[in-house]
């Protein structure tokens, strides 16, 4: 069979990759997803790949079935191409965190649906979609054992930051309520051997390469021994890691010697009612300044996940994270709106309170719901304002010559640097302005007291 995999993308971020300037190849690191549904399909089928953020849909190409990957922020997009492409006729699976969470809407679109990981799943598709007998489900497992074999060939590689992304884990054992990952992997975690981890790594040309593990260090036996054995690869690499490996020393110092250049820390938020309400309790956080001088002490720069909107976040939440942010020494940010996604505790817990269903507004950036102490164009607008803010360059330059003052701090310095051009890059191409809501605020309240040129000179007419 002639099987076309899509990586669908819609607004801003279609063909994003085309474009000449900050074209976000920087954030486009991995294909893991489809790269792995490829890597299980029987040689005797032929295969292309598509990314919509580098490439155009083949629509004059012919194929008997093609496989869509959809997140929750892709589905309308992906929706749309089923329909396209069942108008031809041609057969349509789609698999991914989304459909196995709304089955019964992604069934009214698709032939079939793959619930959970491709595995096992997407081999009897195969021979059933080959036999003109496809089903509406299935249901697939995780196969921690065997070695990954991905068709990089398949990969647009100039497009893509590196085409060297890997895992050596699956799942979490946290359970934090905006969270997929615990219930798409029903609360488990899957470690790779070893073995096989440090045989893929080898097998990357370059230096550099990305973990994209949702919590590479939670097991510490198996992180020592991984780190151990990748150290003589003499790698340079990033990945996400919990707060809490900051009281280990002996850990810290493995990741700086088998060559962690920096971690994603998703700290959400400064406020401990905040963590409380979403279960995210694994550090305080009156101790994340010392924990990012922990990073920066083995070399590691801290780009940290924020979530904005929560019900104790009021209009100054923007303001005063900025300056917290300031003060301990964050060397990167990805800020995002808290962002009830199908699937987790969240979504069941906020479903009365969802005011927009739009599915292309669950990409972090919409205020899908109404917030508890502000209105969603606050939170919109203060989420737009601290980005810009933060990437702004006599921030950047700041922070940059902070990190150059550390130990080894010009050995690393290509990361943060890269990272703090390329998200003002962003925030420059998509136009962010955004406005901070509580100094709105505070100017709606002078303005009553003193009044506007414009409310005196109508106040002066009416009265004459
Ligand atoms: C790398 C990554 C990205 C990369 C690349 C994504 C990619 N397609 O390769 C980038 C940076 C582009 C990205 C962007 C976003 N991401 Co992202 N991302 C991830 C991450 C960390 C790893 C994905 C991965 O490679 N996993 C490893 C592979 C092997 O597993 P997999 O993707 O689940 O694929 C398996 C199965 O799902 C299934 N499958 C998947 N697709 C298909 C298709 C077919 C046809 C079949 C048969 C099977 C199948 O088979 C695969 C093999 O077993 C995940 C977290 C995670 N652990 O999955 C979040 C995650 C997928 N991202 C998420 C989100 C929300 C986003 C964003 C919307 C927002 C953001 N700021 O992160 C944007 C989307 C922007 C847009 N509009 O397009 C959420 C999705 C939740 C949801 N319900 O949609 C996740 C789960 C993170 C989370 N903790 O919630 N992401
Ligand atoms: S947010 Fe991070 S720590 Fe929490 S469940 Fe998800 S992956 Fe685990």
């Amino acid at each position: 069979m002639k099987i076309c995999l899509i990586s669908p993308a819609s607004g801003r971020w279609k063909g994003l990759g085309k474009k000449k300037f900050f074209n976000g190849k920087t954030f486009r690191f991995s294909q893991l997803s489809l790269l792995s549904v490829a890597a299980l399909t029987p040689e005797k089928h032929e295969l292309k790949l598509i990314d919509e953020q580098i490439e155009d849909v083949p629509w004059d190409e012919d194929f008997d079935l093609v496989g869509i990957t959809v997140m929750t922020a892709t589905a309308p997009r992906s929706y749309e191409l089923c329909t396209m492409f069942r108008k031809r006729n041609i057969p349509v699976v789609l698999g991914g965190f989304h459909p196995t969470f709304n089955i019964e809407e992604a069934g009214r679109y698709a032939d079939s649906i793959v619930v959970g990981p491709a595995n096992r799943a997407w081999q009897e598709l195969l021979t059933d979609a080959e036999n003109g007998q496809l089903k509406k489900l299935y249901h697939g497992v995780v196969d921690e054992k065997a070695p990954l074999k991905l068709p990089k060939h398949l990969l647009k590689k100039s497009g893509y930051l590196s085409p060297h992304t890997t895992y050596a884990t699956l799942g979490c054992l946290n359970k934090c309520s905006f969270c997929s990952i615990t219930s798409f992997y029903g609360g488990k975690r899957y470690q790779r051997p070893v073995e096989h981890v440090v045989a893929e790594l080898g097998s990357f040309k370059a230096k550099f390469f990305m973990f994209i593990d949702d919590n590479l260090t939670q097991d510490r036996e198996y992180i020592v021994s991984l780190l151990k054995a990748i150290r003589p690869l003499k790698k340079k690499w990033v990945t996400q890691a919990s707060i809490e490996i900051t009281d280990d020393d002996e850990l810290l110092a493995l990741l700086q010697q088998s060559g962690c250049a920096g971690v994603f820390v998703g700290l959400e938020s400064f406020s401990e009612d905040a963590l409380c309400s979403q279960n995210k309790t694994i550090k305080q956080p009156k101790y994340y300044e010392q924990a990012v001088r922990k990073f920066h002490q083995y070399g590691m720069f801290v780009e940290a996940g924020l979530i904005f909107g929560f019900d104790s976040d009021a209009k100054d939440v923007f303001e005063t994270t900025l300056h917290i942010l300031d003060r301990i020494g964050i060397d990167v940010i990805q800020a995002s709106i808290l962002t009830p996604l199908p699937g987790t505790t969240l979504f069941n817990e906020m479903k009365d309170r969802i005011v927009d269903f739009n599915w292309a507004h669950y990409d972090y950036k919409f205020a899908v719901f109404n917030p508890a102490l502000m209105s969603r164009d606050d939170l919109k607008g203060g989420l737009e304002w601290i980005n810009k803010r933060f990437y702004s360059p006599r921030r950047i330059v700041k922070r940059i010559f902070r990190w150059l003052s550390f130990p080894s701090g010009y050995k690393n310095m290509y990361f943060p640097l890269f990272l703090n051009i390329a998200y003002w890059g962003r925030q420059f191409q998509f136009r962010v302005k955004g406005y901070n809501p509580a100094a709105v605020k505070r100017k709606e309240k002078h303005n009553k007291k003193s009044g506007t040129m414009w409310d005196q000179f109508r106040d002066y007419r009416k009265t004459g």
